[in-house]
């Protein structure tokens, strides 16, 4: 019996459940987190104690943190799929889980917050200026390896790197931000979010 615990207006929670929907996973999601609370409970601080969302329990077996979840789950159930057995191919796909948690997520977030999650006075115009530009510049590094016409992340097929980059990317792309022309991502973007195990994950309204 798999459980994923948490909320799906959260970008974590999101890889998460792509990832168990792309591997074909039978699973229960539990809401959790934001409006419904519940992360200060014991026995959820017992499984979690940093308090927060995902958390997987795949049997028995507890795992916390978003990418390893996706890597966890995609080592165990997408051997050759999800995740690459040829170890360099693996890593063009494994660094966009670091990239997306290192680089891409921490710029964008200011700007989530300011603009999503935040009312008028509480926003810090200049944080939030300086994590668009920011953000940004990081989705032209993204443009400029999608632009060599490669399919995916990694190259010409879906894996892990794609979910973890891709649940960034829809946010930002859903985002009230100017951005600039990235053709090559937008039809990457397309792909993925056109997948029917995004279906319901991507291109929600941000909350
Ligand atoms: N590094 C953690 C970050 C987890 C995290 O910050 N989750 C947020 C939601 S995206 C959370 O739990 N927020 C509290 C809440 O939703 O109530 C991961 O990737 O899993």
């Amino acid at each position: 019996m798999m459980t994923i615990w948490g909320r799906l207006t959260s970008i974590n929670v999101a890889k998460a459940v792509w990832t168990a929907q792309e591997l074909g996973l039978k699973f229960e999601r539990i809401d959790v987190g934001g409006p419904y609370g519940g992360l200060d409970k014991p026995e959820y601080v017992a499984m979690n104690p940093n308090s927060k969302i995902p958390t997987l329990d795949d049997d028995g077996y507890i795992l916390w943190e978003s990418n390893s979840i996706v890597r966890y789950l995609a080592a165990t159930y997408g051997a050759g799929t999800l995740w690459p057995t040829d170890p360099r191919e693996r890593g063009l796909s494994d660094r966009w889980l670091d990239w997306q948690a290192t680089e891409f997520g921490p710029a964008l977030t200011p700007a989530f917050w300011g603009l999503i999650r935040q009312t008028e006075a509480q926003r810090n115009p200049q944080a939030i200026a300086d994590s668009i530009a920011r953000t940004n510049r990081l989705l032209g590094v993204l443009e400029g390896v999608m632009a060599d016409g490669r399919q995916y992340v990694a190259g010409d097929r879906f894996t892990m790197g794609d979910i973890a980059v891709g649940c960034a990317v829809d946010r930002w792309f859903l985002m009230p931000v100017e951005r600039p022309e990235t053709p090559a991502l937008a039809q990457w973007y397309e792909r993925v979010s056109g997948r029917p195990s995004a279906q319901g994950v991507l291109k929600q309204k941000l909350a």
